[in-house]
């Protein structure tokens, strides 16, 4: 393998590391649409997966998914934009942290339902079949949807007509404060997806490099009709959501998970392999702060969206504006131009 694609991957953990730090600030700040933020602190190991993947392959993220999009060419800019609510994010403000999403970059959706965009990308399986294309659809979700029912279905489904999709779980340990293993008899994931047909997999997802590898056959697997289920073992670092301080986790719990960075253990991977100096990590990683310093700063300056707009890409293009609520804004606004 090259040294370029991992330290490429290192940049990419450090982009989706720095970016979701200034997702605090803008919180913090008071400047974030909504109080939800769910940070993916700790799970950027992800990168992995994404950098298995191809243009023109499509995915879809849970509520925790900031890190995934970014790594799949998102803007960060237009990423920040779009958590603080405003008229220059992806969705023009009216998505926020949960619903960013930009079918261009093969985003089909992020859900705040749990479990919820699972099932999209055996729909996106179907589409790449039906017209012969070489796309893979890859759905990522936490460890709580392994408890949704809806998984099952789709898991089935992708085997029996042996679609290109890949199920990736994230299993963070946590669903809000509930521990996996309070959640399901048997945590062995991968074995649940082998016996409906799938290839199953787990990996430390604090080792990128070990991710890439697992995920790179797998989506090659699935590229050839073996559809495939990815665990990937993290920590969350933080709360479930800003305002959540895990009071049930211990200090020297949280201490002992968070010692499974992988930006750290990529970075002594790195160093050790000399395929990169300390200097020339440190230069990545200061250009990736100051690149969502700028992300923050023009988020902040942004517009918010206009009011005349407030029905605008939420809905269809061609259906009706909901009534009354569309009247009750006429109205607002013939006040507002009156006074
Ligand atoms: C169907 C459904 N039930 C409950 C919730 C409330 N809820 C939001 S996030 C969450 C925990 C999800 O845990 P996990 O899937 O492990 O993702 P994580 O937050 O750990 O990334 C729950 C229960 C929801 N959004 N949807
Ligand atoms: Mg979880």
């Amino acid at each position: 393998m090259s040294n370029t694609a991992p330290l490429a991957r290192y940049r990419t953990m450090r982009r989706i590391r720095s970016f979701e730090e200034r997702v605090g600030e803008l919180f913090l700040k008071g400047e974030s649409a909504g109080s939800m933020l769910h940070l993916s602190i700790g799970e950027e190991g992800v990168v992995g997966v994404t950098d298995a993947m191809r243009p023109g392959d499509s995915f879809t993220t849970h509520h925790r998914g900031h890190g995934v999009f970014l790594a799949r060419g998102a803007d960060p800019a237009r990423m920040m934009a779009e958590i603080a609510g405003k008229a220059t994010g992806y969705c023009g403000g009216k998505g926020g942290s949960m619903h960013i999403a930009d079918r261009q970059l093969g985003h089909l959706g992020a859900n705040a339902i749990v479990g919820g965009g699972i099932p999209h990308v055996v729909g996106a399986g179907i589409t790449a079949r039906n017209r012969g294309l070489d796309h893979v659809s890859v759905a990522f979700f936490g460890d709580g949807a392994m408890s949704q029912g809806i998984l099952y279905e789709a898991m089935n489904m992708a085997a029996l007509w042996r679609l290109p999709v890949v199920f990736c779980c994230i299993n963070n340990q946590y669903g809000m404060g509930t521990r996996v293993d309070r959640s399901a008899g048997r945590v062995a994931f991968a074995e649940r997806a082998r016996a409906f047909g799938l290839a199953g997999a787990w990996v430390d997802g604090a080792d990128v490099e070990a991710v890439h590898r697992m995920a790179a056959d797998l989506l090659a697997g699935a590229r050839a009709g073996q559809p495939a289920f990815l665990e990937l073992s993290v920590y969350r670092f933080y709360g479930h959501a800003r305002m959540d301080k895990s009071p049930y986790r211990t200090p020297e719990e949280e201490a002992e998970g968070r010692r499974r960075d992988p930006l750290a253990t990529a970075r002594g991977a790195l160093l050790a392999a000399g395929i990169a100096t300390e200097a020339e990590l440190d230069r990545i990683d200061a250009e990736a702060g100051a690149e969502m310093d700028a992300a923050l700063a023009a988020a902040i300056a942004a517009p918010a969206p206009a009011p005349e707009a407030m029905f605008r890409d939420v809905y269809a293009p061609g259906t009706p504006q909901p009534q009354p609520q569309a009247d009750r804004l006429r109205a607002i606004l013939a006040e507002g131009s009156a006074a």
